[in-house]
């Protein structure tokens, strides 16, 4: 099965990791768009034109069959342009795990973290409202300006990072939030800063895992189209991109790490 996924950057990588747990043979083309990164301060406009690229230059160049948009700011402003454009794909978005959040949570406080543009956009607001009749909960919501670009340097762990992330998560802390949503894709890769910020209890709510259970679902009803292969991972940046990084994250797995335009 021949999977395209996509982000500004590394994040898309937490959700790569995710699939990888579950398909053993797929061939994997991610496309991390740094060069445009990062997309959680750009117009909507902006944003859905670089999805419809990326997903043009996948479909052209790599004959994808699925293609996961690994980024809550791209779905938010591009999965319905993109389900329209290419129904014969399939196409998976992300979106904030506000449901499990929900579920989860005990103290009915629950924390949100996500780009401007994300928290921003009417998606997000719809699935609030969606979701609001499940229980009440407060949500505290925080766009943390600034954090994407943190990870992208590679600093997980640093002393800048670590202050910012007290800073946005004090509030939280201070209203006994017992669950915090990543609404983004980059925010697992700072989950032990987090955590040693809030405390061990604290749920973070991520939502790699449900994606990739989603493509299972999904490719298993399509599995008569679907080509079986070895697993194959194909890197493609379009800006600079930490490669170290890309190692911590995937754990060496065998990959091969190329510029595109
Ligand atoms: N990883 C993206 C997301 O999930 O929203 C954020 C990307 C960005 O460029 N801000």
């Amino acid at each position: 099965m021949k999977v395209g996924v996509f982000d500004s950057g590394l994040g898309g990588l937490t959700v790569l990791k995710a699939i990888l747990k579950v398909f053993r043979n797929a061939e994997i083309f991610y496309i991390a768009d740094t060069a445009y990164a990062p997309y959680g301060e750009k117009s909507s406009q902006e944003i859905l034109d670089r999805c419809d690229k990326i997903t043009t230059y996948l479909l052209e160049n790599y004959g994808i069959e699925a293609l996961i948009v690994a980024c809550n700011t791209a779905t938010s402003a591009a999965i319905k342009h993109l389900r329209e454009k290419y129904p014969f794909l399939i196409v998976i978005g992300t979106e904030p795990g506000i449901k499990p959040a929900i579920l989860n949570t005990k103290t009915s406080n629950i924390g949100i973290l996500a780009t401007k543009a994300t928290l921003k956009g009417d998606k997000y607001q719809l699935l609030v409202d969606k979701l609001s009749s499940i229980k009440e909960v407060k949500l505290y919501e925080q766009a943390c300006v600034g954090l994407v670009e943190q990870i992208e340097k590679g600093e997980i762990n640093s002393l800048k990072t670590y202050d910012m992330l007290e800073n946005w998560l004090k509030p939280m802390k201070h209203n006994n939030v017992d669950t915090i949503v990543l609404g983004c894709t980059h925010y697992p890769l700072v989950d032990k800063l987090i955590k040693e910020i809030m405390g061990e209890d604290v749920t973070l709510i991520e939502t790699g895992d449900a994606i990739a259970k989603r493509l299972l679902c999904l490719s298993d009803e399509k599995a008569h189209h679907i080509n079986q292969g070895d697993l194959k991972i194909l890197i493609l940046h379009t800006g600079n991109i930490n490669i170290n990084m890309i190692q911590i994250v995937l754990e060496n797995k065998n990959i091969e790490i190329r510029k595109c335009e």
